[in-house]
């Protein structure tokens, strides 16, 4: 099996700053989580983030005949993008969300997801183990 793991604008600068909603950890440290999780699990996977719409629209396309599902953290273009919705369902690909920090407890304007949209489950608030539950999701019914 292989997933296709997209995260969005600014996750780039995790650790950096606003370590009390996001922690202290890197993004490098995340996608090393996510890969030690991917192996754990027996599957492959790539890793993929960007500050741009238009290029995650570009790759959830790329993912079509390629990938067997989708874990998405659009970060804030959860709350905006209607082409990253329209893009999950065009490719029709089984989709998880996750976010890090529990968006629920969090601004009126974090309330809606537009991308959760388009997903099976979603993984809210639970930090990088978010990436793992959304990995075990796809092995648990592979
Ligand atoms: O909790 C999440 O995973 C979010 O997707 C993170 C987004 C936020 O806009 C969503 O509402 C929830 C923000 C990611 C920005 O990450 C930063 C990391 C370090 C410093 C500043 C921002």
């Amino acid at each position: 099996m292989k997933l296709l793991v997209i995260n969005g604008p600014n996750l780039n600068m995790l650790g950096i700053r606003e370590p009390d909603i996001y922690g202290s950890q890197t993004y490098a440290d995340l996608e090393g989580f996510i890969h030690h999780a991917a192996v754990e699990c027996g599957i492959q996977v790539e890793v993929f983030q960007s500050n741009h719409e238009g290029d995650i629209v570009d790759k959830i396309q790329w993912a079509y005949g390629k990938m067997d599902g989708i874990i998405i953290n659009p970060a804030a273009y959860t709350h905006t993008s209607i082409a990253i919705l329209d893009a999950l369902k065009a490719v029709s690909l089984p989709c998880v969300e996750v976010h890090l920090s529990d968006v629920r407890q969090r601004e009126p304007f974090r309330q809606v997801s537009y991308a959760g949209m388009a997903c099976e489950t979603s993984f809210i608030g639970l930090g990088f183990e978010g990436y793992r539950k959304a990995i075990q999701h796809f092995t648990k019914k592979g």
